[in-house]
Formats: structure tokens, sequence, C-alpha cells
């Protein structure tokens, strides 16, 4: 008897422990935190508190009340790129801060917003679990009203950690996987863990808007915005202003279960482009008259983005994709968000002609895209995807089609109104087997069971979005029936690089074959979404050679010619803006990828300048 009650404690403890702890809900993400009259934002971004679980004895030792022996570290940052002696560590950490909560938000809603947790995260506030998330690049909330104590310190703890695993996106410590690498990710960037963006307060008031899409049309010279609004409180009015070329159109909201749906038209329409990416104001209000409980301004544009079978077409007219893959990385810095950085990239990026980039291999910092809206690029925004396989045992499939999913409606939730965003990139190369030369070997089940699961990511995508295209990217020798599902053939190309290496003669005469083999087949507009080489800044050779400046600025010269002479390519991204840190193995030379046409410090290599003359006309 003495034993069952105290089996029956323990099982209850454990029991209330399980449900303290939720999964965020990622409607709270729907609307970035934002100051105003009526909401706020405290920034926690500072030096935290930081220590090391090896063990993962933390929770039970209850890190959660306050570090001992902790030591400092920068939020946002990477702490591999932070501490020499946690460069290849992945395993769990924790991290500590306090926070006064300004008296002048009582009575508000008040949220935890974490921006990115890489890869997964568990929150106590005031030693009260809270709840977790998992997945990187994109951010989860909490609420925490009930938790905060009001005239005091309020101290927050995160746990993290980012164990690579088969059965997380993206994949890693795959057996037989395509990268030989370590740390053993399944992807050629280094897994910088942590949080690598903000952490902020917001709060919102007791009636809320809680989600607001914005999709834009037009026709002929009638623009028109169509505004779906979800609130929260059971307020049945509103309103939505929408202000442009010194006019201001007003239109009322009327709510039916939370839920309010109006079109906005706008005569003489002012059409968001990259040579005049013009942005509307959008203000949407809760209530009415005096009684406006919510307000949420943000910033959109009108323009239509669809397809024909040689281009995409913005605003039904052919455009051409220049410019690059990135990644978030930089010295010091590792993957945390910059925004000195950003802005020093779009600055390249304009510099050297690009209209355009996608943003391999995981959502950027927000900022990215409020800076693309305003400077007119083309971008596409793409999933955290990447290493993706469909084989393998149902268990760990099913964990990463779940992962995927996730990603998916967070990642669209958080991107959904950026007029620069043109398409959604479900994946970059997955396969049906991990190994990506084994790829075209795999059995007929197993080829059947990937395109069924992949096809339920593309219907996802569509279902939530019909007013932007949806593609994945193709890798070299991977399967080509999964261009059915989508509107543009993305390939990523290395024919001069990794296959026929030093022979750009043949490596361009083989994309030319096959953009005309897959243009046949499928009658798609096609983009080569990665080509490039590595070259050593400074390393230089009369004829090309490869890993010297000449091979690669010849190599993109040569792709690049072979897309000019073809109607139905539709856009060219070099591999990459600039050289990144990867893990280390035998074809990453001091554990660089060396295919950035700046330097990781960014510099320009020989190719920046040839891009600069060729894409500005010059
Ligand atoms: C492509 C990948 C990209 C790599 C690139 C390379 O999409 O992440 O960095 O190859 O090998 O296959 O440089």
């Amino acid at each position: 008897m003495k034993y069952s009650i105290f089996f029956l404690f323990a099982f209850c403890s454990l029991i209330g422990f399980a449900t303290d702890f939720r999964l965020s809900d990622p409607k709270d993400i729907a609307l970035a935190p934002v100051q105003n009259n009526i909401r706020n934002v405290l920034d926690l971004s500072g030096i935290w508190r930081f220590k090391k679980d090896s063990l993962n004895i933390g929770e039970k030792m209850q890190w959660y009340k306050g570090l001992s022996d902790s030591r400092a570290i920068a939020v946002p940052g990477s702490w591999n790129a932070q501490y020499d002696d946690m460069r290849d560590y992945l395993d769990w950490v924790w991290y500590e801060t306090e926070t006064y909560v300004p008296s002048s938000w009582k009575g508000q809603k008040i949220f935890i917003r974490v921006n990115d947790a890489t890869y997964s995260a568990k929150i106590w506030v005031n030693g009260k679990p809270l709840g977790y998330h998992e997945g990187c690049h994109v951010p989860f909330a909490f609420d925490i009203t009930k938790h905060v104590n009001w005239g005091v310190a309020n101290k927050l703890v995160i746990q993290v950690e980012n164990q690579l695993s088969p059965e997380r996106v993206p994949t890693g410590n795959v057996q037989g996987g395509s990268f030989q690498s370590f740390p053993a990710s399944n992807y050629d960037f280094f897994p910088y863990s942590g949080l690598n963006r903000s952490v902020v307060l917001f709060s919102v008031p007791s009636s809320y808007l809680r989600d607001i899409t914005i999709k834009p049309s037009f026709e002929g010279s009638k623009g028109a915005l169509n505004v779906t609004v979800e609130s929260v409180g059971g307020i049945n009015k509103g309103r939505v202003y929408v202000h442009g070329q010194g006019k201001t159109i007003e239109v009322p909201l009327v709510f039916k279960n939370n839920r309010a749906n109006v079109g906005v038209v706008i005569p003489d329409v002012r059409l968001w482009c990259p040579e005049d990416p013009y942005l509307y104001d959008v203000k949407v209000v809760l209530g009415e008259g005096n009684e406006q409980m919510d307000i949420y301004n943000l910033k959109t544009g009108v323009r239509t983005v669809s397809v024909n079978e040689k281009s995409i077409l913005l605003n039904g007219k052919p455009i051409f994709l220049k410019g690059f893959g990135r990644h978030e990385d930089f010295p010091a810095l590792g993957r945390s968000s910059s925004n000195s950085v950003i802005i020093k990239d779009f600055g390249l990026m304009k510099w050297a002609g690009a209209n355009s980039f996608r943003t391999t291999h995981y959502p950027y910092d927000e900022e990215n895209y409020n800076l693309a809206d305003r400077e007119g690029f083309l971008v596409i925004g793409e999933t955290p995807g990447v290493g993706l396989y469909f084989a393998g045992d149902g268990d760990s499939l099913e964990k990463r089609q779940q992962a995927m999913t996730r990603y998916i409606e967070e990642m669209m939730l958080r991107d959904k109104n950026h007029p620069s965003i043109i398409m959604w990139c479900v994946a970059n190369e997955p396969g049906e087997n991990a190994q990506i030369g084994k790829m075209g070997y795999s059995s007929d089940e197993v080829k059947e069971k990937a395109y069924n699961q992949f096809e339920k990511l593309f219907k996802q995508v569509r279902k939530r979005d019909n007013t932007r295209l949806v593609m994945y990217v193709g890798v070299m020798f991977g399967p080509t029936d999964w261009f059915n599902l989508t509107d543009v053939i993305a390939i990523n190309r290395y024919w001069g690089w990794y296959s026929s290496p030093g022979n750009i003669e043949l490596g361009a005469k083989t994309i030319s074959t096959e953009l005309d083999r897959l243009h046949n087949k499928f009658k798609k507009p096609c983009m080569v979404t990665e080509f490039g080489a590595d070259a050593q800044a400074g390393m230089h050779s009369v004829n090309p050679e490869m890993f010297t400046e000449e091979y690669q600025k010849e190599f993109i010269k040569a792709y690049l010619d072979v897309a000019d002479s073809k109607d139905f390519v539709t856009g060219m991204h070099v591999w990459n803006l600039a050289d990144f840190k990867t893990s280390q193995g035998l074809i990453r030379f001091g554990s660089y990828n060396l295919k950035g046409v700046f330097t990781r410090d960014r510099r320009p290599k020989l190719a920046a300048w040839y891009l600069r003359k060729r894409w500005n006309g010059q």
C-alpha cells in the first residue's frame, strides 16, 4: 500500500510535469511584436548567463531556479562562435536573464517570443515551467501573463540543445548520408546553436488582433487587397485603413466568431516591383470610435506572381531573377542575426546588380524581408528542409514529416504578408534516400512513398497561399518526377566542379543539355538556383584552375552564357553571396565553403566584379 501511494504520487508528478510543459501555439507568432500606442515590446538582447549541461542533469538539479557558476553569453548569438571550447558542442545548455516588466503593461496580455532557438528549447518563468518548442530558424511564443511578478525582477530561463538526428529537420547523424563531416550535419553549413536571434517580451490588450492575412491582386488600374483578420476577445467591429499615394481608403470590418474578411479596392493602384517597390500602409483597428481596443500597422505591396511555359511573371510581365543563395553567417556572430550584416549584404547584392535571393536553407531573420519589401528584392522563401529524405524506418520518416508540416505552418504564418516573397521553396535537394549518389536507384516502393509524402507538403503550402508560386530545388542525380508538383523547375548544378572537375566547357555543355531536356519534358520555366565553384581569395592562375578566382569567374560566366541562350530560363542564382563556415570535411578546406563571390568578411573576389559588370549591363 505504502509503495502504491508512492508510485501514484510519482506518476502524478510526472503527469503534472508533462502537462505543465506545453508545445507553443503557432498562432502566437502570426503578428510580429510591435511598439505602438497600445502594444509594447521589450527587447531582451544583451549579455545573459549561460551554463553547459553535458550530462543533462540541469532539470533534475532545478537549474531553472537560477544558474550557479555561469558564464556570460551574448543573446542573440551562437554559442559555438562565442566560445572556442564550445565550438563542436551540441548538447544541452542553459540560458538565464532577469527583467522587470513595466508596470504600464498591467492589465495586458504578456508574451515571451523567442525568435530562434536552435534546435529545441524549454522555457521557465520565475521557476514555473512554461512550454517547449522544436525546430530552428522560426520563432515561438508563450503567454506568460499569469507568471509575471510586478515591481520585482522576473527570472527567465531557457534550456536549449542542438543534437543532430535523422529524425530532425535539417537532418544529422545520418548513417550512409551524403556528407562525411564533423560535426555530422547532413547539410553543408555549420550547426550553429543556441539563441541565434533576439528574445523579446511583448504585450497586447486583452481583446486583440491575433492574425492578419493580406492577399493582393489587380485588374487594369484597379488594385485589391483581400484582408482577413482574426481576433481574440469577441469584439465584433473594426476597421481597415489603407494609405498610399496621399489617399486613405477606409473599410469597416465585421467580425463573426472572431474572424472578419474584407476586400479593399485601390483605384489607380501603384504596383510593387523591383524598380518601384511601392508599399502601402495598412492599419487594422479592433473596435470602433473611442473604443479602439487594438491597432496593428503593416506595410504591403500590390503585385501578382504567375508563370507561363517559359517565365515567371511579375504583374503579368516576364521577370528574370538575378541573384544569390546566401547564409546567415559571419565571423564571431556564427548564425546570429545582425542588422549591420543584413544591411551590408543587401548593399553588396545591389552593388553586384542582383534583384533576387533565396533564403538558403531556412527562413531568415525577419528584417531581411522588411528590407527586401522596401528595396524591391524578389525573394524565394525556403523552409529548413535541407538534407531531407523520405526513405528509412517509419518512425523517423513520420517525425521528419511532422517537423516539415510544422515548419511550413510557422514560416508561412510569420512571412505571409511580404510582397517581396514571390515563391515558397518546400525543400532544398530532398532525396528518396539519404545518399545523393544512390537516389536514382530507389525501389519503386520507396519512390512512391517519397512522392506521396512530398506531395502532401506541396498541398499544404498551396492550400494556405494561392497567390505565390511553389517549388523545391532538385539535386544532381536526384529524382525528376517531383517537378510535376512545382511551378518552376529549379535545379542546383555543379557540372564542371563536383562532376567533370576542372572542365568548365564540359560542365556548360552538360547543364545546357539538361536544361533543354527538363524544359521539353515539363514545359515549365527553369531556374538554376545554385551554381558556382570554390575560390580561395588571392589564389590565381593564367589558365583557370580549380580553387582560383579565375576558375570561379569563368565557371559563373559559362553558366550565365548558357542561360542567356535559352528563353525558358527564368533565373540564375549564384552559390553563394559569401564564403561561409561549415562542418569539417575533406572537401571543405579550413571548414569553409569557398563558393562565395565575396569572402566571409565581405571582400569581393574576381567573380563579384565580373557579376557587377555583367548584371549591371556594363
Ligand atoms: C548544394 C547545397 C548547398 C551546398 C552546395 C555546395 O544545396 O547547401 O553548400 O551544394 O556543395 O548541393 O557548395
